[in-house]
């Protein structure tokens, strides 16, 4: 199934565009899971997918949390994937690119051996660097397009011909678009740019968006410029605010409790 079938059938069943980002990190899980549970990281994940699953239509793993867990960690992020119900999308947040011959390795790691159904990465180096993602048909490539960081306008906002950079992708990624396996972040902390690149990228082009939360974007804006006419087509992040809701026992409510108050404010301005 195409990634875009995959996304709104989900959209459709769990009626919600929120991403739940599974950024776990030592520092702020709950620490009874390390005295009780003999893998925590593991334990918290499941639990948090439990609590999650159904109010959700995909969840981010961002490789950097994995990563610094060494070969734990890959373990760890190779069983959560598969702990992750089929009909929910997998976005793995790793921001890569490359030249095309090493490029081409990461497109094969992340969708072949991780089995992600959407990847995120970045355009710097140019279309050989991406061309290697966009073998993978079925899959999704997001394409980062205006990062939600402060510092997204140092090189994102220079103007080429009067057209700031981050607008440049955006054209670029609905020329490279072709395959139908495309998609653009763009941080909630922008919503000025969500609107404009939501009209460059039209109404078939998933945007991925994170900055909800922690980062403090605008909830309102960001689904009525994010979705497409039909409210669909956006994909909404939280990663903190949601999985570190609660610090004690009943964290895995907590976090329920969290994500279920983001999708219904998501819902209202749909
Ligand atoms: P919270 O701020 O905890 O909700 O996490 C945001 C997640 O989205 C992290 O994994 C970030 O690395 C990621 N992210 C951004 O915050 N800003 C961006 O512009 C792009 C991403 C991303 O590609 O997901």
């Amino acid at each position: 199934m195409k990634f875009n079938e995959k996304l709104k059938k989900i959209v459709n069943k769990n009626n919600s565009l929120l991403c739940v980002g599974l950024d776990i990190d030592k520092e702020k899980i709950p620490k009874f899971l390390f005295k009780d549970k003999k893998d925590p990281f593991y334990e918290f994940n499941k639990s948090i997918i439990n609590s999650t699953k159904d109010i959700v239509c995909a969840y981010k793993l961002n490789m950097a949390f994995y990563e610094v867990l060494g070969k734990n960690g890959m373990e760890l992020l190779e069983k959560t994937i598969n702990y992750i119900p089929d009909d929910i999308v997998i976005i793995l947040d790793g921001k890569r690119n490359d030249i095309n011959n090493t490029a081409r390795l990461y497109a094969k790691s992340l969708f072949e051996i991780f089995k992600a159904d959407a990847v995120t990465i970045n355009p710097y180096l140019g279309f050989d660097g991406i061309k290697p993602f966009l073998k993978y048909k079925e899959k999704c490539s997001f394409i980062l397009c205006r990062t939600s960081n402060q510092s997204a306008r140092d090189f994102q906002d220079i103007k080429s011909n009067n057209i700031p950079l981050y607008q440049i992708v955006a054209n670029k990624i609905k020329i490279w678009n072709s395959s139908k396996n495309c998609g653009a972040v763009v941080g909630a902390t922008y919503t000025d740019e969500i609107k404009i690149v939501r009209d460059i990228l039209g109404e078939d082009i998933p945007l991925l968006i994170p900055g909800i939360g922690k980062q403090g974007g605008d909830i309102e804006k960001t689904v009525k410029y994010g979705t497409n006419k039909k409210g669909m087509m956006a994909i909404i992040n939280s990663s903190r605010g949601i999985i570190y809701a609660g610090k004690d026992k009943n964290f895995a409510e907590k976090a329920r409790d969290a994500a279920l108050f983001l999708k219904d404010e998501i819902e209202k301005y749909r």
